[in-house]
C-alpha cells in the first residue's frame, strides 16, 4: 500500500495527497500528527457566483488526520484565524464516508405529510434563500482533553469551525408538504451507507420546533460556494446551536413522524448522563441527555502550544462561541495572574463565533495563558468539562504554554 496517495472511493472526490505517515487501516504506521496537505479547498472547482462578497483566503493547508478511511481530520488551531473558516481548513467527520450521489439527487419528504415531496436538484433553488453564519462543531471536539481517557476519534481542540450556510429553511420545506398534527419528531437520513449491514445507518432526529426554527436550513452552499461533496454536498442540514451530529450531510430523506428516529446513533449514541458521574460509573438510558446544544467556549489561536517567541508585545488572539444567546465576554490570565478582559472584535451573529484579542508584552522565559469565555446567559467556560464516556462537549479552559526566547 502506497503511505503516499489516499484516494477517495468517490469519482467526484479529486484525488487528496497525504503527506507524512497514514493510519493503520492503509497498514501503515499511524503517527499523532499525520497530515492531509493541500486541497479539501479544490474539491470546489465549481463555484457559486456569490453575491455577498465572501473573501476568504484558500492557501494550501494541512488538516490533523485522525482516521484515514473514512476521513477524519480536524484543523490545528493557527488555522481558526479568521471569522470565516476557510473550507480547505474546515475539519472533516463522518461515520462511513462520502456517499456517490447521482446528479439528479432528489429529496424526500414523507411521512405524517398531505403531500409527499420528491424535489428534485433543480427544485432546490426555488424555495425561498436563506443565508446564515454557524459555528460547527463535533459533539466530541476535546474528547483528547478528558481524563481518564476515552476511546473514539482523539479530537483535540479543532473539531469546530465558523461558515456562512446558504440554503432554504427546513420549515419553508415542511410546509410545502404540510405535516400534521400528530408530527413530532422529524427524521433526517443521508445517502452514505453503513459498510456492512451490521452497522446502524446514520439516522437521526429532531423535536419538530427544532426542526421549524427559521435558523434551521437545508443548505447547498458554504461560504459562498457549491457545498463540498466532503462537508455534505450537494445538501446537509444546518442547525445553529447545535452540535455537529445533528448537522446530517447528504441529505436524502426526510419523514415526519409521532417518535423520535430509531436506532444506536439516536437512542444511544449521542447522549450524555442527566447529571454528571464519576468516571467508570454506568447510567442507565432513562438517566440520559440527547446531545443538542454547544457550550460557552473559547480557544487561543496564537500563540500556540509550544511555540517559540522573540521578545516584545505579544498580540495573543482567539475565538471564542456558545450554543443560545450571545458570547458577553473572554477572560485573558497570564502565568496564574487575576483574569483581565479581552476585547472582542469583528462581526457578531448569534450562531456564529467572535473573534478576540489581548495584548501582552511578556518577559523572556516560559509562560501559560489562559482564556475563560462567558456568554449572555453567564454560563462561564468551566476549569475542566465533567467527565462522561463518550468524550462529548468538552468546553474547559483553553490554556496554551510558550516561551519566549532572546
Ligand atoms: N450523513 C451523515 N451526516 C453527518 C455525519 C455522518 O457520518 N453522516 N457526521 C456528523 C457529524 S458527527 C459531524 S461532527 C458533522 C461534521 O461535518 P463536517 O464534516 O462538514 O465538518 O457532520 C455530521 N453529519
Ligand atoms: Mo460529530
Amino acid at each position: 500500500m502506497d503511505c503516499r496517495a489516499l484516494r477517495y472511493h468517490n469519482e467526484s472526490i479529486p484525488e487528496i495527497e497525504v503527506r507524512g505517515r497514514i493510519p493503520s487501516m492503509f497498514s501503515c504506521e499511524a503517527s499523532r500528527r499525520d497530515v492531509i496537505r493541500g486541497a479539501l479547498g479544490g474539491l470546489v472547482a465549481s463555484a457559486i457566483p456569490s453575491s455577498s462578497a465572501i473573501d476568504i483566503k484558500e492557501r494550501a493547508f494541512e488538516l490533523i488526520v485522525r482516521g484515514g478511511a473514512p476521513l477524519n481530520a480536524e484543523t490545528p488551531v493557527e488555522g481558526l484565524d479568521s471569522y470565516l473558516t476557510p473550507m480547505n481548513r474546515f475539519f472533516v467527520r463522518s461515520h462511513f464516508g462520502p456517499p456517490s450521489i447521482p446528479t439528479d439527487q432528489i429529496l424526500r419528504v414523507d411521512g405524517l405529510v398531505n403531500k409527499p415531496l420528491e424535489l428534485a436538484r433543480d427544485r432546490w433553488g426555488r424555495i425561498k434563500q436563506a443565508t446564515l453564519p454557524a459555528v460547527l462543531q463535533c459533539s466530541g471536539n476535546g474528547r483528547a482533553l478528558f481524563s481518564p481517557r476515552i476511546p473514539g476519534v482523539g479530537w483535540e481542540k479543532g473539531a469546530v469551525g465558523n461558515a456562512e450556510w446558504t440554503g432554504f429553511r427546513l420549515k419553508d420545506l415542511l410546509e410545502m408538504a404540510g405535516f400534521s398534527a400528530e408530527a413530532r419528531h422529524v427524521h433526517f437520513l443521508g445517502a452514505d451507507g453503513p459498510p456492512n449491514p451490521k452497522t446502524p445507518a446514520f439516522l437521526r432526529s429532531l423535536p419538530i420546533e427544532r426542526a421549524l426554527d427559521p435558523h434551521t436550513l437545508v443548505a447547498y452552499s458554504m461560504n459562498g460556494r457549491e457545498l463540498p461533496r466532503l462537508h455534505g454536498g450537494p445538501v446537509r442540514l444546518v442547525v445553529p446551536g447545535w452540535a455537529g451530529n445533528h448537522w446530517i450531510k447528504w441529505l436524502r430523506t426526510i419523514t415526519l413522524s409521532a417518535e423520535e428516529a430509531p436506532g444506536f446513533y439516536q437512542r444511544t449514541g449521542y447522549r450524555m448522563p442527566r447529571t454528571p458521574v464519576p468516571p467508570g460509573v454506568n447510567v442507565k438510558p432513562e438517566d440520559t441527555v440527547p446531545v443538542t446544544a454547544l457550550n460557552v467556549k473559547s480557544l487561543f489561536v496564537s500563540p500556540t502550544e509550544g511555540h517559540r517567541l522573540p521578545p516584545g508585545e505579544l498580540k495573543i488572539h482567539g475565538v471564542a462561541w456558545t450554543g443560545a444567546g450571545r458570547v458577553a465576554r473572554v477572560d485573558v490570565s497570564v502565568d496564574d495572574g487575576p483574569w483581565s478582559l479581552a476585547e472582542l472584535h469583528g462581526p457578531d451573529h448569534e450562531y456564529a463565533w467572535r473573534l478576540w484579542r489581548f495584548d501582552w508584552t511578556p518577559t523572556p522565559g516560559r509562560h501559560v495563558i489562559r482564556a475563560r469565555a462567558t456568554d449572555s446567559s453567564g454560563a462561564v467556560q468551566p476549569e475542566k468539562t465533567p467527565w462522561n464516556k463518550s468524550g462529548y462537549l468538552w468546553n474547559g479552559i483553553d490554556s496554551v504554554a510558550f516561551e519566549v526566547v532572546r
